[in-house]
């Protein structure tokens, strides 16, 4: 538990993500789903069946910040603003396409990790979609 709150503290330095390089391409992915504002893709360490992650295109998770995602520390839902409902209400829409495409309407599961003390890891605003096996609650 210390390691992995210690490795989300390490992650939250402000700096570009791994995500950057996958919304440009340069590093590959299975995309799920993608349109002009978000990308949704596997992750690479799926924790169930199903596990997409959803991202905004834009850099620190929502659009028009500007520096602002270089500050150190920044979770990026707590950037959100009135401005931001848009984008943040296509992500979940885009989760809903998600889980109709990946055939889990039955039941799934849409979390943010925000944070050290959450285990948050990448400092990039993403849905975690996750199914297609029993979840269970509450999670760990
Ligand atoms: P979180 O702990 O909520 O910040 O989740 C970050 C997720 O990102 C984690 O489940 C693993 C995933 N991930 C990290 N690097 C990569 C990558 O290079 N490719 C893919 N597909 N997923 C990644």
């Amino acid at each position: 538990e210390a390691a992995a709150r210690a490795a989300a503290t390490e992650a939250d330095s402000g700096a570009p993500t791994i995500f950057d390089k996958i919304i440009s391409k340069e590093i590959p992915s299975s995309i799920v789903y993608e349109d002009d504002k978000v990308l949704a893709f596997r992750d690479i360490n799926p924790q169930a069946p199903v596990h997409v992650l959803v991202i905004p295109k834009l850099r620190d998770g929502l659009t028009e910040l500007g520096k602002l995602h270089f500050v150190s520390r920044m979770i990026p839902i707590l950037m959100a603003e009135p401005r931001h409902e848009d984008i943040l209400g296509h992500l979940l829409h885009a989760s809903k396409i998600v889980a109709e495409k990946e055939g889990i309407v039955d039941g799934f599961r849409v979390v943010i990790n925000s944070g050290a003390s959450a285990c948050q890891s990448v400092y990039h605003l993403h849905l975690h979609v996750l199914g297609g096996r029993q979840l269970k609650w509450p999670p760990g």
